[in-house]
């Protein structure tokens, strides 16, 4: 059987509704181009010599001979342009904040959640890594297809050359239309080749999985990162990772989508003098040092 490869977009010229149509066809999609050389160059300087210093995984899903690196948002404020591009935003909130209508009193609302940022890591594959099992990142928080909606529009960007040799992401397109008992045979992947600076855009109930490299010298960087539905844990615990000064010096919508918002009228509040109170305005005292201690 002839396998499909995935559709690539060019950043330039392609509109969010190209991006969502292909994801909601295959699962994922290619841009090329997703980064300017600048930005890539500067989340490289960032981001690579401190992935080098990191110990490998310790069993076969998180790679003998693989890299990972936490805390970005700590580490590099470039990651905050991977997340605001202009293509992310507006397709995670296509798929994941769809509208559901709720009875208020006597009539009926339509509400929708927002997004937050689920984990962010950087993962680097090494000469020798095996393929790591196919899986669904959503099943991370008990995803399941039966729900008929979709909770996570995940990013891989890559920082170095995406290859078949060297571990480009393996993934099954068409997959996340799959029930949950469907097996995900490994001779229906297929792996993500794109240059530096392109990105792998896929929902959380694509099969996917780290590819084997087969190189003698080539480590594979990718830089991934969710963006999730705002009712479900998030996977990487940004409130303990980061300092909350880290956090006010972020733009507000980035502070949002790292936790630091309610949602709606019932997640994720602080009672503040009595009042269930979006936790936005506590960052308020970190955003520059107060007076008294200046
Ligand atoms: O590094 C990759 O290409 C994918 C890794 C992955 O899917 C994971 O660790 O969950
Ligand atoms: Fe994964």
């Amino acid at each position: 059987m002839l396998m499909q490869g995935l559709t690539s977009l060019d950043a330039a010229s392609a509109t969010v509704e190209d991006v969502i149509a292909v994801i909601e066809r295959d699962g994922g999609v290619i841009i090329e181009g997703y980064l300017s050389p600048d930005l890539l160059e500067g989340l490289k300087a960032d981001l690579l010599p401190l992935i080098e210093q990191q110990s490998t995984g310790d069993d076969a899903f998180f790679g003998l001979q693989t890299r990972r690196l936490s805390g970005l948002f700590s580490k590099s404020r470039r990651c905050a342009d991977v997340i605001t591009h202009p293509l992310y935003i507006p397709a995670a909130k296509h798929f994941i904040c769809q509208p559901i209508r709720r009875w208020h009193e006597d009539r009926q609302v339509e509400f929708a959640c927002d997004l937050q940022i689920g984990v962010g890591q950087v993962i680097q594959i090494g000469p020798g890594q095996g393929g790591q099992p196919l899986h669904r990142d959503d099943g991370a928080f008990f995803w399941s297809r039966t729900y008929g909606r979709e909770a996570r529009l995940q990013i891989m960007l890559a920082l170095t050359d995406f290859t078949a040799e060297n571990g480009g992401t393996m993934v099954i397109p068409g997959s996340h239309k799959w029930d949950d008992d469907a097996f995900p045979d490994p001779a229906k992947a297929i792996a993500t080749e794109m240059p530096a600076g392109s990105a792998l855009l896929f929902l959380g109930g694509l099969y996917h999985g780290g590819g084997t490299n087969r190189t003698k010298d080539e480590w594979r960087a990718g830089l991934t990162f969710c963006l999730d539905a705002s009712y479900i844990r998030q996977e990487e615990n940004h409130y303990l990772t980061m300092k909350p000064e880290e956090v006010a010096a972020y733009p507000e919508e980035m502070q949002r989508l790292l936790g630091w918002s309610m949602s709606g009228r019932s997640l994720g509040w602080v009672e503040v003098d009595g009042v269930q109170t979006d936790p936005n305005g506590l960052l308020e005292q970190y955003r520059s040092p107060s007076p008294l201690t200046a």
